[in-house]
């Protein structure tokens, strides 16, 4: 199973591609957790992400995409995988087509949470409280989801047109969520797998 999560931040991906990854035994690739895990141990790739995170802009593709084609080829990829905040932009689509075709492996969907402006900025601001990511402060925040609108909203529609987008609910309790979540993924395996299209 190789699977796309999207949704704007605080929408609950992270929280669900935990969900996923242990229903269905699969691993959960955020490239947000890569690039703050690389930040913490203050490596050049967390050094050069550090800037473009704090001021809630994207880290650059060529950055992003050169971190996932070397993660998808793990072995741990080789039953499925879950890629949690990738890809962001039409670049980075293009890339994860390539990444694909050059596996031999095809995508069985694309999860969008759909949650209300209101709950996505209190998600956020109650985990600033909790955990103090410098990315979760109000004006921050307000920029990412202007970027979200701006470059990722859009990309859904061209898996739409693909056939394999799923847009589920992402309001309410975490376990709701989660039980949405299933059925979309219940639904998406039962569609024929579409074949990568390469964009430009
Ligand atoms: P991410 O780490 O992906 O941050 P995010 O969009 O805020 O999502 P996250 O997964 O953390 O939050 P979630 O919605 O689960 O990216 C951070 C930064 O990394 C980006 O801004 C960018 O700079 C960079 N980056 C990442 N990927 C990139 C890419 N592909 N290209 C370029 N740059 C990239 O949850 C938010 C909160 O809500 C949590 O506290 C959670 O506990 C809570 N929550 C979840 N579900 C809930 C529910 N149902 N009810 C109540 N609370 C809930």
């Amino acid at each position: 199973m190789r699977l796309i999560l999207m949704g704007p931040p605080g929408a609950g991906k992270g929280t669900q591609a935990a969900a996923v990854c242990h229903l269905y035994g699969i691993p959960a690739i955020s490239t947000g957790d890569i690039f703050r895990a690389n930040v913490a141990d203050r490596t050049p790739l967390g050094i050069s992400a550090q800037k473009h995170m704090d001021a809630g802009e994207y880290v650059p593709d060529e950055v992003t995409n050169a971190m996932v084609r070397d993660r998808l080829a793990h072995p741990d990829c080789e039953r499925g995988f879950l890629l949690d905040g990738y890809p962001r932009t039409l670049d980075q689509v293009m890339e994860l087509d390539r990444i694909l075709t050059d596996l031999d492996v095809r995508l069985t969907g694309v999860l969008v949470l759909d949650t209300d402006a209101d709950a996505l900025i209190q998600r956020l601001l109650a985990r600033a409280e909790q955990e103090g990511r410098p990315d979760d402060t109000r004006d921050v925040i307000r920029r990412r989801q202007e970027v979200y609108a701006e470059q990722t909203a859009p990309l859904a529609s061209e898996y739409d047109l693909r056939g394999i987008l799923a847009t589920v609910d992402g309001n309410g309790r975490v376990d709701h969520v989660t039980d949405r979540v299933r059925t979309a993924i219940a639904h998406l395996r039962r569609r024929p797998v579409a074949a990568p299209v390469l964009l430009g």
